[in-house]
């Protein structure tokens, strides 16, 4: 079975599954989500994912799994190798703890539907990019940290794990909301070592069948 990805080559949480299927090797299409139309709330698409979002994966035998952080989780049990989780409790603890730093503080508040619903509250332009710096940066403040005790490379160790996968995608973001993240050294090294996999390139954005060019 060729798992499906439902994607919206600009969105994070969709750049997270990526990163974390090429690392894994696996083969995978792409069934693209135009979330500037709509299309996430199209009936055919709210079947397969109650919440209107991407991600979804089809994994066969009519099953979708949704949420990245699961579908990832779920991706390491199926496919161990190669591991993107470290062995020891403690150490896996401290990944999904930069994980979810990402994919639970900072990108939550930053999405479509809440950027939409704070100009319906009348935030301007500038209001919500400041907005969005103030979570980002939040975020990255923790993730500095973090990084500087336990990166290697990666942000944790000496290899790729569930931390770089939701990294790559928010420093993306942050970079789309004009911020500099040489202000975070140990972040951006890990970033920047990252983004050289070739796992990393095939999920950019750009790379995306469903990409528009500018
Ligand atoms: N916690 C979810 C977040 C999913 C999410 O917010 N996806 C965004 C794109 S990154 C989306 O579908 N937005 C559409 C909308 O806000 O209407 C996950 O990690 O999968």
């Amino acid at each position: 079975m060729t798992y499906r990805l439902h994607s919206y080559w600009r969105s994070s949480a969709p750049f997270r599954v990526r990163i974390g299927l090429n690392l894994k090797g696996l083969a995978y299409e792409i069934a693209p989500v135009n979330l500037l139309e709509g299309e996430q709330g199209l009936d055919a698409y709210a079947a397969l994912n109650p919440q209107k979002l991407v991600p979804t994966l089809e994994i066969g035998n009519g099953i979708q799994l949704t949420q990245s952080l699961a579908i990832l989780e779920w991706l390491e049990e199926a496919h161990p190798q190669p591991a993107l989780l470290p062995r020891d409790p403690t150490a896996r603890a401290v990944v999904r703890t930069m994980a979810q730093v990402v994919a639970c503080e900072i990108h939550p508040v930053n999405n479509m539907r809440v950027m939409k619903a704070i100009t319906a509250l009348g935030a301007d332009q500038a209001a919500r990019d400041a907005w969005t710096r103030r979570w980002i940066s939040d975020g990255f403040d923790a993730l500095e940290g973090m990084i500087a005790r336990h990166g290697g490379g990666f942000a944790f160790g000496s290899t790729p794990t569930l931390a770089d996968c939701c990294l790559v995608p928010q420093v993306y973001n942050a970079r789309r909301a004009n911020m500099d993240v040489s202000a975070w050294p140990h972040l951006k090294a890990a970033y920047d070592r990252a983004e050289t996999l070739d796992a990393v390139v095939a999920a950019r954005p750009d790379n995306q069948p469903d990409a528009v060019k500018t």
